[in-house]
């Protein structure tokens, strides 16, 4: 519903009824209503969602393997039924024997649109592929359904095959925009042979495993190409699990449910669906070599009713720009309004929520300083007031934020220069080497402070004189000042290896020759046992 300018006390009251009937029609359908207290009217919220639509109108098809489309060439093809006759032809270029891609989401002439029985009035429309002359290479084909948007299934998806069913194959799905994908059903008529699954029924599943990915003979067992045309993807009878029966009579069961129970309502979520017809149907048990033009994919009709997403935000859904969006309410934004509006960011953002029933939790996004007065930037939802010192407080602020407000970024971040206060990403981990640096602290631009011998925005290298080893230590040799002597070379900057014959720090001095005495060796050997000694005793002081 929409406010506008100069309500009139007719059309208040107008509003109010509008409101009231929303209500009383389904629950979740509106967004907010205005009702009449005793300070005169005021809006109410309530966590509503869009009504479900046939999807297959804003849905993008796409076809794979190039070349899959029967037509170009032009082909004859037969039937399964009756194999000698192969009078039909399907050709790319005369409109009447084409059979492109779109005509699996085309309304049906007649019929009611959908040809679940195939005997709509009109002629049946559908896409078809080329036949399998390259058996026994498989006949594989993908079909890949885009909305750009995440929708919830609302009703069983079903796919009309003509000319019979596939004996394999898979329904994927994507909730990430085809980024990536999880199969969502496996289908066959030998479900151990084709998948190494045993096969289940949607029947077979409880509570406790209703999301679970099920493998089912169900759809692909060869019962004629006109008996049965229907491969569906059963949401109703999951839904009934938790809605009282088919019959759905308590949604409130379903939806506390999608609340509590943890990807519930994930496994119902998609933005892209994907076909694999991995087999075609085959008639019977073989394959005939001899008469391969009867082996094809044909399908007239794909039906996906959905609502968008709209995290409880939103009671439309429109066509923005080419693309489907949430109508935000709650002065939430975003596609699927997951995100609170510029300026009502007192609180984080958080969905709408199906609970107390029925009109469940708007969860609204507030406006900056309506809470207590208290400023957070969206990063924590609560205040405290502190008595003692008499001022109002943010509690527990996230994405690494601190302070009264939040303001401040935690010890160890520094602040996002290109992000508001209100983003997520405000705070950045400083990152500073913790053997390289004194502190975890950086300055506003991510320098991390070093110790000696340590550079680096973050203190990981050493300046020159000083080598890395659990931190940058002094050089005992290098290449310039503290060079190795007689011929002994600098190893890692820490010790000169000596030819033989020589020791010392940078191999100055001459090694004793074997059983002589060495004065000047010994007298060494004697300063360092003496400084061994003192070394210890130190250590044992202190
Ligand atoms: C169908 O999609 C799957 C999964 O992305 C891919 O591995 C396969 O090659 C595709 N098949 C065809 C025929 O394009
Ligand atoms: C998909 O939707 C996003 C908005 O969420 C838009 O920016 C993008 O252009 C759309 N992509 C296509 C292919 O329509
Ligand atoms: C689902 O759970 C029920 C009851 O716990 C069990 O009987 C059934 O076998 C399970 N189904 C699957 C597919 O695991
Ligand atoms: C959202 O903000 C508008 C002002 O832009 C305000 O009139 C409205 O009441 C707010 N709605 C909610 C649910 O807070
Ligand atoms: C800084 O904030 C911007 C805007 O939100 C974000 O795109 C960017 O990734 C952030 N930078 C870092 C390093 O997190
Ligand atoms: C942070 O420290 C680096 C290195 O010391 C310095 O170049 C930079 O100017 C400092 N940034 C600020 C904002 O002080
Ligand atoms: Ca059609």
């Amino acid at each position: 519903m929409v406010v506008t300018t100069g309500t009139g006390p007719m059309l208040v009251q107008l509003l109010i009824l509008l409101g009231c009937l929303a209500l009383s029609v389904g629950q979740y359908s509106s967004c907010k209503s205005l009702v009449s207290t005793d300070d005169g009217p005021t809006w109410e919220y309530y966590a509503c969602q869009p009504r479900a639509m046939a999807m297959k109108q804003y849905m993008q098809i796409k076809v794979d393997p190039p070349g899959i489309t029967c037509g170009d060439p032009p082909e004859r093809f037969c039937t399964l039924e009756n194999p000698y006759l192969c009078s039909d032809e399907c050709d790319a270029s005369i409109p009447e024997q084409a059979h492109p891609p779109t005509l699996m989401a085309d309304a049906e002439l007649s019929g009611g649109g959908v040809a679940t029985n195939g005997i709509s009035g009109g002629p049946v429309t559908y896409w078809q592929t080329v036949t399998w002359s390259r058996f026994p290479e498989p006949l594989l084909a993908n079909i890949t359904l885009s909305w750009n948007k995440s929708l919830e299934l609302t009703d069983d998806i079903t796919v009309t095959f003509e000319y019979g069913r596939p004996t394999i194959m898979v329904l994927d799905k994507s909730l990430d925009k085809g980024r990536t994908w999880q199969p969502y059903q496996f289908y066959a008529d030998d479900c151990m042979e084709a998948f190494g699954m045993p096969p289940k029924r949607v029947g077979d599943l409880a509570a406790a495993n209703v999301t679970r990915v099920i493998c089912t003979e169900q759809y692909s067992r060869w019962v004629g190409s006109k008996n049965e045309k229907n491969v569906r993807f059963e949401v109703r009878e999951r839904f009934g699990i938790f809605a009282g029966g088919p019959a759905l009579r308590n949604m409130d069961g379903l939806y506390t449910r999608m609340e509590s129970m943890k990807g519930l309502r994930d496994f119902f979520t998609f933005t892209d669906l994907r076909l694999r017809l991995l087999r075609p149907a085959l008639g019977g048990t073989y394959v005939q070599r001899d008469n391969l033009m009867k082996y094809f994919y044909a399908i007239s009709n794909i039906e996906v009713n959905a609502r968008c997403k709209c995290n409880l935000h939103a009671d439309q859904c429109v066509v923005r720009d080419g693309v489907l969006a949430c109508d935000c309410e709650h002065n939430t934004t975003g596609q699927d309004c997951a995100r609170c509006e510029k300026g009502y960011k007192a609180k984080s953002w958080k969905p709408g929520s199906y609970l107390p029933t029925p009109n469940g939790s708007p969860n609204t996004c507030e406006a900056a300083g309506s809470v207590g007065n208290c400023e957070c930037y969206g990063h924590s939802n609560r205040c405290s007031y502190i008595e003692f010192i008499n001022i109002v407080t943010c509690v527990s602020c996230k994405h690494n934020t601190r302070g009264q407000n939040c303001q401040h970024c935690r010890l160890g971040y520094y602040r996002n220069a290109s992000a508001e206060l209100d983003d997520e990403n405000v705070c950045i981990e400083c990152n500073c080497n913790q053997l390289g640096s004194l502190h975890a602290r950086c300055n506003e631009t991510g320098f991390c402070q070093c110790r000696d011998g340590t550079t680096g925005p973050k203190c990981e290298d050493c300046s020159p004189g000083y080598t890395w080893k659990q931190g940058c230590i002094p050089n005992v040799c290098d290449e310039e000042f503290l060079l190795c002597q007689n011929g002994g070379t600098c190893f890692q900057g820490q010790k000169c290896l000596c030819p033989p014959g020589l020791k010392g720090v940078l191999c100055e001095q001459a090694q004793c020759a074997g059983g002589k005495a060495c004065d000047r060796a010994s007298s060494q050997h004697l300063l360092h046992s003496g400084l061994l000694l003192l070394s210890l005793l130190l250590s044992l002081l202190l």
